[in-house]
């Protein structure tokens, strides 16, 4: 009787206990309730009756696989020190010595500074010797479907999208960018076009970074060593010398634009903005690539759609195209900045024009002003010449389009 009344306390005792863990671990952790009387032989911070349950190796410090923020090993465990978990040749005893994170280090990332510091080579767009247009990680190029006229010089553009980050789709227009956006341009000529390593001249650098939603835009001269570029808002001008394609020596008085120039150009109703980068004159191949396809596959931009539903800005230079689509992507990406309503034509004097490709021909005002359009165009009379700022060239290849697209209005 005794026995069995023993037998009945340490039944009950049990079945407490079973009740109990039972009810604990459901709601906790299960490492934790073994706390007091389990071990963890690896080190790996992981009671070996968890890794015995989860699969993984209780004798193994580096199964399971964690990220690189783990910090629950034990710093004294053998197994643990002797393992090297991010299998870089360095055991996780040595990295502990040497401040280094022995679950892997973070990629080492070369990032563009968005900032306006007093050299070019500090904003990181370029690494290396920055005349090479070797770009950081963070830093694409990119063109335009349609080229801009400036006087027959190269252009590189390039884009730095802060790293994690990503640009917005908002329908055909301007892409939409995050603060800390970096948008450069980078002028310069060829000595000799039909050989490019014969060499470049670097002029000027331009720069738009996007702060607390606002965008700055500022401008960096390059030195005549080629070595550098310096922040400089100042108006420059200087003679370049060149051979075009067809063996012709050639020569501009490059100008510089002064910072109040660029505002007057990168103006929208008062307010500094980007002009190229709108989806439309995006959605073509640049070095064999689709440009909004790439940011679209790297993650770099949200809410396009398939790239075949947004339109495409004809070049102007494709004589396979109708006249007047080609000359309409001329008029835009040359002159519609300044005037479309926002632009600072516009903004001074009226919404006499609408630029813009996507404006329909009645409402752009292109027939009233037709002969003005052809006679700005043709003459070299600063202030009446057109367009008003920007180059000091006659553009012979545009004048032609845009005399035979307004003769073709005549007929
Ligand atoms: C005559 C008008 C004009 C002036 C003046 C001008 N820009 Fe631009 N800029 C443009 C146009 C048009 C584009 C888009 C086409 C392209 O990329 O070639 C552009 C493009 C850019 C870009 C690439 C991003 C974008 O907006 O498309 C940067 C950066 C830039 N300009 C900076 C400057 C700076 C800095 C100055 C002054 C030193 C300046 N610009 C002066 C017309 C102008
Ligand atoms: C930097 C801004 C800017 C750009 C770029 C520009 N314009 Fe203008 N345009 C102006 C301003 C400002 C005026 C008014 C001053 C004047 O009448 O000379 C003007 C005047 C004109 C006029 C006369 C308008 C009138 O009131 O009768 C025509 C036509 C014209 N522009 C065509 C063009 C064409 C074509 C281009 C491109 C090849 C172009 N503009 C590029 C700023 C610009
Ligand atoms: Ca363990
Ligand atoms: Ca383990
Ligand atoms: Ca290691």
């Amino acid at each position: 009787m005794m026995e069995k009344k023993h037998l009945a306390k340490a039944t009950l005792v049990f079945m407490f206990a079973f009740l109990f863990v039972g009810l604990h671990s459901c709601t906790t952790d299960r490492s934790e309730d073994f706390e007091e009387y389990d071990i963890d032989t690896d080190g790996d911070g992981i009671f070996d009756s968890q890794e015995v349950l989860d699969g993984t190796d209780k004798n193994d410090p580096c199964d399971p696989i964690h990220d690189l923020s783990y910090t629950s090993y034990d710093p004294l465990n053998l197994l643990w020190l002797g393992g090297d978990c991010d299998s870089d040749g360095v055991n996780n005893g040595d990295e502990l010595a040497l401040d280094t994170n022995p679950y892997g280090d973070p990629i080492e990332r070369d990032l563009a500074v968005p900032e306006f510091l007093p050299n070019l080579s500090e904003l990181k767009l370029f690494k290396g010797n920055i005349a090479d247009f070797q770009y950081s990680d963070n830093v694409y190029e990119y063109s335009m479907s349609t080229p801009l006229f400036t006087d027959y010089a190269h252009k590189l553009r390039v884009v730095a999208i802060p790293d994690g980050e990503q640009l917005t789709y908002t329908g055909g227009g301007l892409l939409s960018f995050p603060d800390n956006t970096i948008m450069a341009k980078t002028f310069f000529y060829l000595n000799d076009e039909r050989d490019p390593s014969l060499g470049k001249r670097i002029i000027e650098t331009r720069v738009l970074i996007k702060k607390n939603g606002v965008w700055l835009v500022r401008n960096y001269f390059w030195n005549e060593d080629q070595t550098d570029a310096e922040l400089d808002d100042n108006v420059h001008g200087l003679q370049v010398d060149w051979i075009d394609e067809s063996g012709t020596a050639k020569s501009v008085d490059y100008v510089v634009p002064p910072n109040n120039m660029c505002v007057q150009c990168h103006n929208k109703n008062g307010e500094i903005a980007p002009i190229g980068p709108k989806a439309r004159a995006l959605n073509f191949e640049h070095k064999g690539q689709n440009i909004l396809q790439f940011l679209k596959e790297n993650e770099l931009l949200a809410g396009a759609p398939d790239i075949s539903q947004i339109p495409v800005l004809p070049d102007w230079s494709d004589e396979t195209l109708a006249l007047e689509e080609r000359a309409r992507a001329y008029l835009d990406v040359n002159c519609a900045h300044c005037h479309q309503t926002g632009g600072s034509y516009n903004e001074s004097f009226g919404d006499n024009f609408q630029f813009t490709y996507e404006t329909p021909f009645e409402d752009s005002n292109i027939y009233v002003e037709r002969t003005q359009i052809k006679d700005r165009m043709n003459t070299k009379i600063t202030g009446y010449f057109m367009p008003l700022i920007g180059t000091s060239l006659k553009h012979d290849e545009g004048i032609a389009l845009i005399n035979a697209y307004v003769d073709s209005l005549e007929e």
